[in-house]
């Protein structure tokens, strides 16, 4: 018989002010370290001291949870923001998204999607047929959230991430992100790049090439990001996408590939 697994979902808070978060699904042994690794983490948030830190954890009805791989990784360097940015038009243009809808969601990251161009907590869904804004509270958005790896699945991703200088926790959390975003009913394609003002690589991530990195979309010191899902209303309903992306625990059992960096492909894309 399979253990069960527990969601372990930390958020650490300044004055009522989000600052991080975090969160896994592990079997009934490790709740302790992981409440314990996560807890560390929210106390020691980049993003400032922490007054509060919250640990839930939640044990996953076996019968919910499903199992995927993660997406391939491929990485594309470009010379400037303005590159970037017209290759991931590119890039969302190949996976299915017209170009004036792809065009608007680049715009609508690079503005501040939430209320007065703030930073959502969360991702924007956009009808892929229309550009139209579907999640029902833009300054939230939609969490995605009840994703992880498995133990075995842990050490050969780290292996290979490590091997090509990509080791750090934000890539294999973005991936585990989108790769829970590409097994979604009806997802097109996603895009994104951080908040943080010195992060400023994100990605196009889409069934058929997976999670592609682009070294540039935001300038240094740009304190705005985000994430843009686009669905295809004919084939889900909002409804089912939003219950999918929050609450059905999907945990990665095997990596994709991490195929060869490749210059900005605009130009044959
Ligand atoms: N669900 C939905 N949206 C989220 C979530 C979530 N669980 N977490 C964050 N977001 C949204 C929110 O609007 C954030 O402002 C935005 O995404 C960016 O979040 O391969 O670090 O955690 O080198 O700052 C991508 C590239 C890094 C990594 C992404 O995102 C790489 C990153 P951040
Ligand atoms: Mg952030």
């Amino acid at each position: 018989m399979k253990s069960d697994f527990y969601s372990v979902r930390m958020r650490a808070s300044s004055l009522g002010r989000h600052l991080s978060g975090g969160e896994r699904m592990v079997p009934r042994a490790e709740i302790g370290a992981v409440v314990s690794a996560l807890t560390e983490r929210g106390l020691q948030a980049a993003e400032g001291a922490a007054d509060e830190v919250h640990c839930q954890v939640e044990r996953i009805d076996a019968a919910t949870l499903h199992y995927a791989t993660l997406p391939d990784v491929s990485t594309c360097q470009v010379a400037d923001v303005y590159a970037g940015r017209q290759l991931a038009v590119s890039l969302l243009t190949q996976a299915g998204v017209q170009e004036p809808v792809a065009r608007q969601a680049v715009e609508l990251l690079a503005d501040g999607a939430g209320p007065g161009g703030t930073v959502m907590r969360g991702a924007v869904l956009m009808d892929v047929a229309t550009g139209q804004r579907l999640e029902p509270n833009p300054e939230r958005g939609i969490r995605v959230s009840r994703m992880d790896v498995t133990a075995a699945c842990r050490l050969k991703l780290d292996r290979l991430l490590q091997g090509h200088a990509l080791g750090h926790r934000r890539v294999s959390e973005a991936l585990v992100l989108a790769g829970k975003i590409l097994a979604a009913p009806g997802a097109v394609a996603e895009l994104c790049w951080s908040d943080d003002p010195h992060y400023i690589t994100g990605y196009v991530a889409a069934p058929s090439f997976g999670y592609r990195r682009i070294s540039i979309l935001k300038s240094c010191g740009d304190p705005r990001g985000g994430r843009v899902l686009f669905v295809d209303l004919s084939v889900t309903t909002v409804t089912t996408l939003i219950h999918y992306l929050e609450k059905t625990p999907v945990l990665f059992s095997d990596t994709g590939k991490i195929l060869p960096a490749s210059q900005g492909e605009a130009a044959h894309a």
